[in-house]
């Protein structure tokens, strides 16, 4: 394991830790590999769903409705775990199910039993644009480590997360990842949602999640899960969630900020966005997937 740092052309810097090709944040406990090692051998248990994305992307929206999926309870976790790849896996070992196991691993280091194909994955991906807008609040919001220090403009960020090797390598090659694995691996139930979709029509997403769970779920109950995940709903009740608030400088909640679509054109300048839109003509011809910039 290396520790890299990622500067911007201000000079400040984004702490990775390098491992197997890959740039985890800092705060991933140890030397990475005990950690991935744990991950992969992590036991299965019965009613396991593996949930992945690209950070910012709607992980925490995306739990609590397979949460509640699960469960057969429109109540949203109250203990929720965090990434696999941040958490102690004794513990998570030690869960009595139904689990929702969290991650932004690539599929080379997602658990040995998900890619054996024994539990449905789903796969959670957001245009890059507004992620970016959503990653860079964040990292200024929280006071973890590896992201803490960092105080660089947007512009300056923006130019990192678009050129740079960052948190998670980056965007392109995170979906790029997956979509390759799900084609190579047509035997792991895999469903990819898209976050504009949710947004544009969380209850058929729901259902489009609970036919995937195979779980029969009746229609009233998925009106109350789309319901409760409703940004404005959900980010009420985790206000004060006190896990999650105390990564934060200010005591708010880090993990909820706008829930939108399309924020991204308050934020790029005309300059950026072209230059960005130039990128994406040439990254997207390897990515088969449609992306929303706006609703
Ligand atoms: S993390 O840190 O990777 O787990 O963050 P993640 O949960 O993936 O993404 C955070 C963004 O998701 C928004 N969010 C929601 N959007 C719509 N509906 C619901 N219910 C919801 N819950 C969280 C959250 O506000 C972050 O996006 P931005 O654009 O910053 O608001």
């Amino acid at each position: 394991m290396e520790i890299l740092q990622t500067e911007d052309r201000g000079g400040e810097v984004i702490i990775d830790k390098y491992y197997d090709g890959i740039r985890f944040p800092a705060n991933i406990p140890g030397n990475v590999k005990d950690q991935l090692v744990s991950v992969k051998n992590l036991k299965h248990t019965k009613g396991d769903v593996f949930l992945d994305t690209f950070p910012k992307t709607g992980t925490h929206w995306a739990y609590e409705i397979l949460y509640m999926l699960q469960t057969g309870k429109a109540e949203y976790s109250s203990d929720p775990f965090m990434c696999l790849e941040f958490q102690a896996t004794d513990r998570l070992d030690a869960f009595e199910g139904p689990r929702v196991l969290k991650s932004h691993l690539y599929p080379q280091h997602i658990p040995k039993f998900v890619e054996d194909g024994k539990c449905k994955v789903v796969y959670i991906y957001r245009n890059p644009k507004d992620t970016a807008v959503s990653l860079y609040s964040f990292i200024k919001r929280v006071n973890v480590n590896g992201l803490k220090g960092y105080n660089g403009t947007w512009e300056h960020f923006f130019e990192i997360f678009a050129t740079k090797p960052m948190h998670y390598n980056s965007w392109f090659e995170h979906v790029k990842a997956w979509l390759d694995f799900k084609k190579e691996n047509a035997e792991i139930p895999i469903l990819m949602v898209s976050y504009e979709d949710m947004k544009k029509d969380l209850r058929s997403c729901v259902k489009k999640m609970a036919e995937h769970l195979d779980v029969k779920r009746n229609p009233e109950f998925l009106d109350e899960v789309a319901n409760k995940c409703q940004f404005n709903v959900m980010s009420k009740a985790q206000r004060s969630n006190v896990k999650e608030t105390t990564l934060s400088k200010d005591g708010s909640n880090p993990f909820y900020r706008k829930g939108g679509v399309g924020d991204w054109k308050n934020w790029l300048t005309v300059a950026q966005n072209e230059m960005y839109d130039a990128m994406l003509q040439e990254k997207m011809a390897d990515i088969d997937l449609e992306i929303k910039y706006t609703l």
